[in-house]
């Protein structure tokens, strides 16, 4: 497909909204598929100094306004965005999406911001390239445990979680898609003197976490920066607190649908406040090894494509 053209499609701060109604008439709300009584339509435009609204969940201090969310969904312009039917990584020019999430000691939460394709084609039923960033509260299944071997599955004190599923060709040690997992982090997080050897939220603190995914021809890079200080916390070094990358393919069909809610339009039993969603198309050298066999393959489908 035609890439869309490059750098910041979508700089999203929520401080530009007058009011709710005008944040929802960018930002489409719709209700959880999980039916809620009374039912949740997406989140709540916020100001800064809200935090009485919503006790617990809200932080002390929000960057001009910020969404909490909680169950439901918004989608930005529903999917419509011109940019957004046509949204595909190039070898040259991945996709970057990142978030920040405020989260509060609560781990019980499963609110993300995510990017998909929601519409497949006739006869499609499913969404395809999903991409989730943000909290999740239940066991992950290690995606390199080869086939036929028991599953392994990670718990996480923490929630920091991210998704990557139903994506095409699985390359390096993957050995299914990556479904939630959690980002893994530094143990030197765990206080010495709290009576256990873990890293909790209790440890880290509430605070805003920025997330970010970069999506390739032929990978996925998943980013967490603990209170988006652009410093790792535990070494004190630049960087970020949690990184991993992998070897997968999105299907050849278009990011076209970015959104933010209860994962995967879950509810949840506890919110978070959402803020400064950028997606953008970013510039790269890809590394000798990137060009592969499946790159070329891909650059020859889109030029396929262009000539349609
Ligand atoms: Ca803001
Ligand atoms: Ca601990
Ligand atoms: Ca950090």
């Amino acid at each position: 497909m035609a890439p869309s053209p490059s750098g910041v499609i979508i700089n999203e701060t929520f401080d530009d909204y007058e009011d709710q109604a005008a944040f929802e008439t960018v930002w489409l709300p719709s209700p959880s598929p999980s039916p809620t009584s009374p039912p949740t339509f997406g989140g709540t435009l916020l100001p800064d100094g809200a935090g009485g609204l919503v006790p617990g969940s809200v932080p002390d201090s929000i960057e001009g306004k910020a969404v909490h969310i909680q169950s439901g969904l918004n989608s930005y312009a529903g999917g419509s965005l011109p940019e957004l039917q046509s949204l595909y990584p190039t070898l040259w020019e991945p996709i970057r999406l990142s978030a920040d999430i405020f989260v509060d000691l609560n781990r019980n939460k499963r609110v993300t911001v995510g990017l998909r394709h929601t519409l497949g084609p006739a006869g499609l039923t499913s969404p395809l390239n999903i991409i989730e960033l943000g909290h999740w509260n239940a066991n992950a299944i290690d995606p390199t445990t080869p086939d036929g071997e028991p599953p392994v599955s990670n718990y996480s004190q923490t929630g920091f979680a991210y998704r990557v599923m139903l994506f095409g060709a699985l390359g390096g040690d993957l050995a299914r898609q990556p479904n939630f997992q959690y980002f893994v982090l530094d143990d030197r997080l765990d206080r010495p003197d709290d009576g256990d050897a873990l890293v909790t939220l209790a440890d880290i603190g509430s605070g805003w976490h920025r997330y970010a995914a970069t999506i390739g021809v032929d990978f996925v890079t998943l980013t967490l920066d603990l209170f988006r200080d652009g410093v790792n916390n535990a070494s004190g070094l630049p960087g970020v607190d949690s990184e991993v990358t992998y070897h997968i393919s999105p299907r050849d069909i278009p990011f076209n649908d970015l959104r933010f809610g209860g994962a995967s339009g879950l509810t949840s039993q506890f919110g978070a406040v959402v803020d400064n969603i950028v997606l953008e198309r970013v510039q790269t050298i890809p590394e000798p090894a990137a060009l592969s066999l499946a790159s070329v393959a891909v650059l020859a489908s889109v030029r396929k494509l262009r000539r349609r």
